[in-house]
């Protein structure tokens, strides 16, 4: 496998482009090698500039939920683009939109439309201050929620990828403001709101984890923080960016049965463009300006390109709950198919997977938080990412990521990815 191309391209990248991506993560740092340039992706394939082809198993970092390319989406953008691509004045489309999601989320009454993830937690905590009064926020530890200061401390992702999980150029003002404590410890959460009773505005939190690899809620955590929240008067996020339209046609809050107050959403929302969303009880979200005093704005908000893909997309997985069906199937069959590869090698590896999404973790230990997702042996892992690379299966390059399953795999490529799977660990763990 040639990669020269991509070789070329990096190192003019970074020339101009720090480090030469444009989200760290991609940047390949925690795996070794130089990250491929994809010129071109069709359903379950990438190809990149060097013409090599991989079956793909990030899709975009989640959004590209029916696969690369679906046909319906790109008519909806290609007749979106006939009529301009921007006004920066309210459309028909947002209307629809936003009537989709509260129809499809639970616990959405009010949606406000951005622009990303990262704009969506942003706004969602602001708005959770504005409307208590309140200051300090809690987060979970290897939990990421974009690169809004409050969250870049104990952050996961490509924060943690890249070593910087409590990033420079936080203050200490903003820091001071941010609680953390470890994913599924309630007692440490309990500790921190008794001894900042009445300052917590907000606790957010990715119901079933991504950004560490895939991690679970244990059985009775989602409620009891939401009946901790309840009775402190504190505003339960749930943080939907990776999990929204994936777990669930209403997300994780639909498949585990919780009501949050606010839900942030992204990634699947657009289809693939640029959009973010944040929603929940109407009371929270009239205070968002110009309905209440709590400002936030965008030029690109609503984009009518982002709505057209993003309203093709959520209209379609609201009309083919047969989508989350074969997901799930295929979740649970490509599990299967590692965990009788690792049974064959004699390896101890854990396996953490709901729905689609999946991860295995190079370590023995049960992985249920941040401490024991840092058991992993990342050279191995990154071992492992280049011979399945070499056989042609993409994963995300950094073992704190969790991979997303898409309606385009079909069985000749989970048979492929399971022999990959097989081989790679064999070589990587020099068996
Ligand atoms: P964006 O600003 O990247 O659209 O969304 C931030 C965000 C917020 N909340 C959750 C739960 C998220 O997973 C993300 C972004 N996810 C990462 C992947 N782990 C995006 C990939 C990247 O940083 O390049």
């Amino acid at each position: 496998m040639q990669t020269t191309q991509s070789q070329t391209l990096f190192e003019k990248a970074k020339q101009f482009i720090p480090g030469g991506v444009n989200s760290p993560v991609r940047a390949f740092r925690a795996v070794g090698g130089n990250p491929l340039f994809i010129k071109s992706a069709q359903g379950p394939y990438i190809i990149d500039e060097d013409g090599n082809q991989y079956i793909e198993l990030i899709n975009s970092w989640g959004p590209m939920i029916l696969g690369h390319a679906h046909p319906l989406i790109q008519e909806a953008v290609a007749d979106a683009i006939q009529n301009s691509f921007s006004f920066g004045a309210p459309t028909a489309n947002e209307v629809v939109m936003a009537e989709r999601i509260v129809n499809m989320v639970p616990s959405v009454e009010k949606v406000r439309m951005v622009n990303s993830g990262t704009e969506a937690t942003m706004a969602a905590i602001r708005v959770a201050r504005g409307y208590t009064g309140r200051d300090k926020i809690i987060k979970f530890e290897g939990c990421y929620h974009g690169h809004g200061d409050s969250f870049l401390i104990a952050a996961g992702s490509g924060a943690v990828t890249m070593g910087v999980p409590d990033s420079p150029g936080v203050t200490k003002g903003v820091a001071n403001d941010t609680l953390t404590a470890p994913f599924n410890d309630l007692e440490a959460v309990k500790t921190l709101v008794e001894a900042n009773k009445g300052q917590i505005a907000a606790l957010i939190l990715e119901p079933v984890v991504g950004n560490m690899g895939c991690v679970l809620p244990a059985e009775g955590y989602l409620q009891a923080l939401r009946d901790l929240c309840t009775k402190e008067g504190i505003v339960l996020i749930f943080d939907e960016v990776m999990t929204g339209f994936r777990l669930a046609k209403g997300g994780a809050q639909e498949r585990f049965g919780i009501t949050p107050d606010l839900t942030t959403m992204g990634k699947i929302i657009g289809g693939g463009l640029p959009v973010g969303a944040y929603g929940g009880k109407r009371e929270i979200m009239d205070c968002v300006s110009p309905a209440g005093p709590v400002y936030q704005a965008g030029t690109l908000s609503g984009n009518p390109i982002a709505m057209s893909a993003g309203l093709a997309m959520l209209t379609y997985l609201d009309e083919h709950p047969e989508v989350y069906t074969q997901l799930e199937a295929t979740g649970q069959h490509i599990t299967e198919g590692f965990k009788n590869s690792l049974q064959k090698l004699g390896l101890d590896l854990t396996i953490n997977q709901i729905g689609s999404m999946f991860t295995l973790f190079m370590t023995s230990q049960p992985v249920t938080d941040f401490a024991s997702a840092k058991t992993t042996d990342l050279a191995f892992f990154g071992r492992y990412f280049h011979g399945m690379l070499k056989r042609g299966v993409y994963l995300a390059p950094s073992q704190y990521e969790s991979l997303f399953f898409s309606t385009a795999l079909e069985d000749s490529h989970i048979q492929h990815i399971i022999a990959a799977n097989e081989e790679a660990l064999k070589e990587a763990a020099s068996l």
